[in-house]
């Protein structure tokens, strides 16, 4: 078998790269090309994305695939979830996209459930989690304030469709991205009318729903004039990162759960069918669709962001890299404050350390002060909050959870590994932390006909990547403290 090469394009809420994956003979390698930001642009209070920095960076990487002689077979993109860019008839893009962390939608879905429909009767239609950026808001909250762009916009893409076709000039709708925006029907996977209509759109506001592994098409010939590069395919891998993530899950059998840790902590199992129920629009668990027609039974809890954040704060006196930031932490007593990583006020608060000792302080716990105590707070949290998540997975499950692989860029953190399995009573299974980019590769070689199914993937993923396996070993300890987790959870 020949060696094959796939250059995959994977951007996150903090940082974008360009991966190549190469195969040969059922073996996987892969390297980054480039890496980039992906900064949050404050204008007059609004957040916007930086579209353009994103395709410059994009051209750059391709750039560097040619100046090595690269054949590449093909291209795939996929990107965060909910976001969209507005199109004009002419196809041109009318502005920046806002960022899911704009907080003109902070009371969107309480003025939508007493003018539109019902917080349940949205849940039972869509399967999905409400959290107040879904696209469903954003573009209701778009049309509540009149913004111009609202009634001249032709299409709408999601990010990763919205790249694609500034690579290729042919518009698509991917479903795993569509699946994020609570406009689908998740058991018939196509939009819902009724909910269009709402928002005063059709289907034709949008482009053609495909699956992944389906082409979008070559690169323009603008593309191929900037970069040198022949007209390469770009296919619609799964889009939408933690989908593209859970494709590169090294699961060998169907009793685990998946927690893809990065800005955000995607949880959840795969399931064959959607589960709307009351029960889980009681635990608000969402169903996003997966890339081999199975549904993402997952919930989203805020992730790194809150480390990151802090870690930005921290960094304006002097920088910490991440080994000591790991040290501090280490050195810091153990478990003293605990706070609810999905507190509202966590969102996009101006000081997220300040957030942290106000939550503490309003729920009478010790008030961590240093690198190490604060770093602490976060991390057991985090663990705590998967524990409680997991519990609640563990009665939407028809099976067994008995492992919990952990994916993605914080699957490095072996110190978080470690109280995870502590906290969960189960063992931990972490990487690749690079799943993502590797589930758009493997996507792309499955459209080549290069790998067959997602067992086969599996198989090809845990034969390469080295994973690491944590064994709970202070399981009692960390059972006596999550009550004093729990005492002090609140939502706000
Ligand atoms: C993770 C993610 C998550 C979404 C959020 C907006 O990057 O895609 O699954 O819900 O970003």
């Amino acid at each position: 078998e020949k060696r094959t090469y796939y250059l995959a394009i994977d951007i996150g809420a903090t940082s974008g790269r360009a991966i190549l994956g190469t195969l040969e003979n059922g073996r996987f390698e892969m390297e980054e090309i480039n890496r980039f930001p992906n900064p949050i642009i404050d204008i007059h209070g609004f957040l916007y994305w930086d579209l353009f920095h994103l395709y410059s960076e994009i051209i750059a990487s391709l750039k560097a695939v040619k100046t090595r002689g690269i054949p590449l077979t093909s291209i795939g993109i996929d990107t965060w979830g909910v976001d969209f860019v507005s199109f004009g008839k002419d196809g041109e893009p009318l502005r920046m996209p806002y960022s899911y962390r704009d907080t003109h939608t902070f009371d969107t879905p309480e003025k939508f459930f007493t003018n539109i429909l019902s917080k349940k009767r949205t849940y039972l239609k869509t399967g999905i989690q409400i959290m107040n950026f879904n696209s469903l808001f954003q573009l209701f909250e778009q049309r509540e304030r009149h913004t111009s762009i609202y009634p001249v916009t032709d299409k709408f893409l999601f990010i990763p469709d919205a790249l694609s076709y500034l690579l290729t000039g042919n518009m698509v709708t991917e479903y795993t991205i569509a699946s994020t925006s609570q406009l689908l029907n998740p058991f018939d996977r196509t939009f819902d009318n009724d909910l269009l209509a709402e928002l005063g759109l059709s289907e034709k506001n949008f482009a053609p729903i495909v699956f992944p592994g389906t082409p979008i098409g070559a690169l323009s010939e603008t593309i191929c004039r900037l970069t040198g590069l022949d007209p390469v395919p770009v296919i619609a891998v799964a889009g939408h990162d933690t989908a593209s993530a859970v494709i590169a899950t090294p699961a060998e059998n169907k009793n685990f759960a998946y927690l893809s840790s990065g800005t955000w902590s995607l949880i959840g199992i795969e399931s064959k069918e959607p589960v709307v129920t009351e029960k889980t629009f009681a635990l608000n668990f969402t169903n996003e669709g997966g890339a081999d027609g199975s549904i993402r039974l997952l919930k989203n809890i805020c992730g790194m962001w809150l480390i990151e954040r802090c870690r930005n704060e921290w960094e304006q006196e002097k920088p910490i890299s991440y080994e000591e930031l790991i040290k501090e932490t280490e050195k810091a007593p153990a478990f003293r404050s605990f706070i609810n990583p999905d507190a509202s006020r966590f969102t996009n608060p101006k000081s997220m350390i300040e957030a942290i000792q106000s939550y503490c302080r309003e729920t009478g716990q010790p008030v961590p002060a240093t690198v190490g105590e604060i770093a602490r707070c976060i991390f057991e949290s985090l663990a705590f909050r998967y524990r409680q998540v997991l519990a609640d997975l563990q009665q939407l499950a028809d099976f067994r959870i008995k492992t919990l692989h952990i994916i993605g860029g914080g699957s490095q953190n072996n110190f978080l590994n470690r109280c995870t399995a502590n906290a969960i009573g189960m063992p931990v299974i972490a990487g690749p932390s690079e799943a993502t980019a590797i589930g758009n590769i493997m996507m792309q070689a499955k459209a080549a006909g290069i790998v067959g199914d997602i067992k086969d993937i599996r198989r090809v993923i845990r034969d390469t990547i080295p994973l690491h396996t944590f064994i709970p070993e202070r399981h009692d300890e960390w059972k006596a403290h999550y009550t004093d987790y729990i005492h002090h959870f609140q939502e706000k």
